[in-house]
């Protein structure tokens, strides 16, 4: 490799390692000795389970053994943990129907898994697993959650009557019937926020390797982090946390996807044990479709009421959320805490009222995806707020203007209880207006006239928050080895985000050595602490990387002082060195870690941040063929004080990437009749490609937090949250002219140009 590509890939520490193919990913790990599962999964969207014959499967040669939901049953697999952990509407809880980690008795989507075949080779496994016969008896299935809860749906489970999992609400009914009552405009919407799949790189995979002699299962899996994987599966399986030891060195991706302790690895567990051998299970693509969790998936009416000025007077919301035939541990809380938390959006709206329900669907389950609920939020609110700016005239940024909450209100407390801690929503639009030359539009718009394309402004000014976390604080511990370098151990894990770069950054910058000396170690000591999630990670572990090593200096002042026969008062410390005061006696940090090394523990909790954004765009229609062309994206993102600006960029790249792919062409579709999933592979699911997204422009404009040592908010999801109601408000705006107010994400070129062709006609 030349210098100049030496150069190239020292942009982020872990590159080298992760472009050269020495990554370790959940299929890297083999164990000696391993055996191989593969899982029967239903065909059916809704049936009762008659009969499981393994006679032909179990003679299959290499076959070891076949279980099936009754050995989930009496290992007494059925249970799982939820985040949900508060009361709903009127005091009603989160019903959490049993579910066995095979099918036992009825199979609720298509994929659901009902049976485990461990064989010798993953090949013997899956020839068994086709060996196996089912007999069903078929069930009316319910794919959409608005049909779910309707009267005389077919009923999932016996627990959730209606199919009604949990009836949540926030902010005050009768103050928005009250503000309601005094509008002088309401505007209304009805808004899908569809179901997509995340399709991280990597495929789902994990091995178990029981350890008789203590009881422990190590757990090799794809992860977000150690503490939530261990907490899941004690959950599930009752074993207690301690004997649970999760291995994971690299993540190819997650967005919300890996955080959950899948029903395979509790049986894997189960096998490994009785089997006396590890047990190993990696995912086909097309297993993945149908059993990794699914996103968003939200169908939302919404009504803004504005009084004679444009001021905005209450928001209502009538939120209906699929979370698909089971419980996953995240999908409750993100589509009814998260979203409700930044139910205001940026603005000073007196009175709120959501009521979010969530329904049990034939569908695969839904969790946390990117953003998880607080870009479905942001959505919901700009787009009433850009159709509002249309009923009354205004324009869109002028309207946004006029009910920003104000720079001199933070820190702001929010009529569903948040408070927003530091934010200047004025300046961070007009840096916007400029960057995306707001004012330049008309011209741009006439010219794509004169070419025979529709063209469309979109803006999007959004909020949401990140960082706090299900456990209550975070622990890193550094030791300054003699070897010579910094070993960081913490509990979060990367999955793409860079954090042994921007970690290493902020201790390499707190101690003064260089980065080189630094390494970041995931989740190889049981730390206390967050796993990767909710943008949280720079703000929870990353500050704590800070306070560990502050603390570090600290302890080595006083070793130093040892060595250097002083008071621990008397000595210095500046990039690397310990000093003393006025004096020339000195000790390098790793000299005296040569002779011990110097090992601290650094703990810290820090709240919510809420960073926010401006992101302004451009589309051009062919209105010949309804395709879309994104032809400017600017973004302004206040995600407080930056650790990298290249990574941070990236983090923007990439959300906006996954955002825009759901406003143009991903979605999970399913048939109404069947149940059946009508995009499970690649060739009917359309992810986004790189020439999706051009071009995307970005400008930090940082006001640091105060809730934190570092001054930082989180980054790794706004970009979803600002572009899919920026974008979407660009392609509205350019049909808008032809009396099309709304469309519901996919904006194909199909559905478009059925849109722009019909409307021609009226
Ligand atoms: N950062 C920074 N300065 C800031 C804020 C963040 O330099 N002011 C850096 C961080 O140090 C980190 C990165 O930006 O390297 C993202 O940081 P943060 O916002 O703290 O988010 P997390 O590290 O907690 O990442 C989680 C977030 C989530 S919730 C999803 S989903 C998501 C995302 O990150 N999944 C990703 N980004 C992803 N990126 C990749 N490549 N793969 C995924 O699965």
């Amino acid at each position: 490799m030349t210098d100049a590509h030496a150069h190239h890939f020292s942009g982020r520490v872990e590159d080298r390692r992760l472009v050269t193919g020495t990554g370790k990913y959940a299929a890297d790990w083999s164990l000696p000795g391993q055996l191989y599962a593969s899982f029967v999964r239903s065909d059916r969207a809704h049936a009762e389970i008659v009969s499981v014959n393994a006679d032909k499967a179990l003679k299959h040669p290499g076959v070891k053994r076949v279980y099936t939901g009754g050995d989930a049953l009496r290992a007494g697999y059925t249970k799982y943990f939820v985040i949900v952990n508060f009361p709903g509407r009127g005091g009603n809880h989160i019903i959490k129907p049993p579910r066995p980690v095979l099918a036992a008795r009825k199979v609720r989507h298509v994929g659901d898994a009902l049976a485990m075949v461990v064989a010798n080779s993953a090949q013997a496994a899956q020839d068994a697993a086709e060996l196996v016969e089912v007999e069903y008896r078929d069930l009316p299935p319910v794919v959409s959650a608005e049909a779910a809860l309707a009267a005389g749906a077919p009923q999932l489970h016996e627990e959730a009557p209606g199919n009604l999992a949990f009836d949540y609400e926030a902010g005050n009914e009768d103050a928005v019937k009250a503000a309601f009552a005094q509008a002088a405009h309401v505007t209304k919407l009805k808004l899908e926020v569809t179901r997509v799949a995340p399709s991280p790189m990597e495929l789902r995979g994990c091995t178990v390797r029981y350890e008789p002699k203590n009881g422990t299962y190590h757990v090799h899996v794809c992860i977000q982090g150690i503490n939530m994987m261990r907490k899941q599966l004690a959950a599930i399986t009752d074993v207690p946390e301690e004997q649970i030891v999760v291995h994971a060195q690299d993540i190819g991706g997650s967005f919300g996807q890996r955080s959950a302790a899948y029903p395979e690895y509790c049986m894997q567990m189960l096998a490994s044990k009785e089997l006396g051998r590890p047990v190993r299970w990696i995912s086909t693509r097309s297993e993945g479709f149908m059993s990794d969790t699914h996103g968003r998936g939200n169908t939302v009416n919404g009504e803004l009421a504005l009084d004679r000025d444009g001021k905005f007077l209450g928001l209502r919301l009538d939120w209906i959320a699929d979370m698909g035939g089971y419980l996953s541990a995240t999908g409750s809380a993100s589509h009814t805490r998260n979203p409700s938390i930044c139910m205001t959006g940026v603005y000073r709206i007196p009175a709120l009222y959501g009521r979010f329900r969530l329904a049990f669907t034939n569908t695969v389950p839904v969790a946390a995806y990117r953003g998880a609920g607080r870009p479905d939020m942001a959505y919901v609110i700009e787009r009433l707020v850009n159709q509002a700016a249309a009923d009354l005239k205004v324009d869109p940024a002028e309207l946004r203007k006029r009910n920003f909450i104000p720079k001199d209100a933070f820190p702001y407390k929010t009529p569903t209880g948040s408070t927003y801690e530091a934010s200047d929503l004025h300046g961070v639009l007009e840096r916007a207006l400029k960057f995306g030359d707001w004012k330049g539009f008309a011209a741009r718009r006439k010219k794509s006239e004169k070419a025979g394309k529709l063209r469309g402004l979109g803006i999007a000014t959004v909020i949401e928050n990140t960082g706090a976390g299900l456990f209550p604080k975070d622990q890193v511990e550094i030791e300054a080895t003699a070897a010579g370098a910094v070993d960081v151990f913490t509990v979060s894990q990367s999955q793409g985000q860079g954090h042994e770069t921007t970690f290493g950054m902020i201790v390499a910058d707190t101690l003064g050595v260089p980065l080189e000396r630094v390494r970041i170690r995931q989740g190889v000591k049981p730390l206390f602490g967050n796993h990767t999630g909710g943008s949280r990670s720079t703000v929870g572990a990353g500050s704590v990387c800070k306070l560990a090593a502050l603390k570090l200096i600290e302890q080595g002042k006083s070793l130093a002082a040892e060595q250097l026969e002083v008071e621990p008062s008397q000595v210095g410390y500046a990039k690397g060195v310990f000093q003393v005061h006025g004096e020339k006696k000195k000790i390098s940090l790793f000299e005296l870690a040569a002779k011990k090394p110097i090992n601290v523990m650094g703990e810290g909790s820090f709240g919510s941040t809420f960073p926010n954004g401006c992101h302004i765009t451009e589309v051009e229609i062919d209105p010949e063929t309804g395709v879309t062309q994104i032809v400017a994206y600017n973004a302004v993102d206040d995600c407080g004080n930056v650790i990298n600006h290249t990574i941070v960029e990236g983090q923007v790249h990439g959300a906006v990437a996954q955002g825009a792919g759901q406003i143009f062409s991903e979605q999970v579709i399913y048939d109404r009749n069947t149940g059946q999933l009508l995009s499970g592979s690649f060739m009917d699911y359309c992810m986004p490609r790189a020439g999706l997204v051009p071009q995307i422009r970005m400008q930090d404009a940082p006001l640091p937090s105060v809730n934190n040592v570092l001054g930082v908010k989180g980054v790794g999801e706004s970009g979803c949250t600002a572009s899919m109601p920026s974008l979407t408000n660009a392609v509205i705006d350019a049909l808008r002219p032809l009396g099309i107010q709304h469309l519901d994400m996919p904006l194909t070129p199909a559905k478009l140009w059925h849109a722009i062709h019909s409307a021609r006609k009226n």
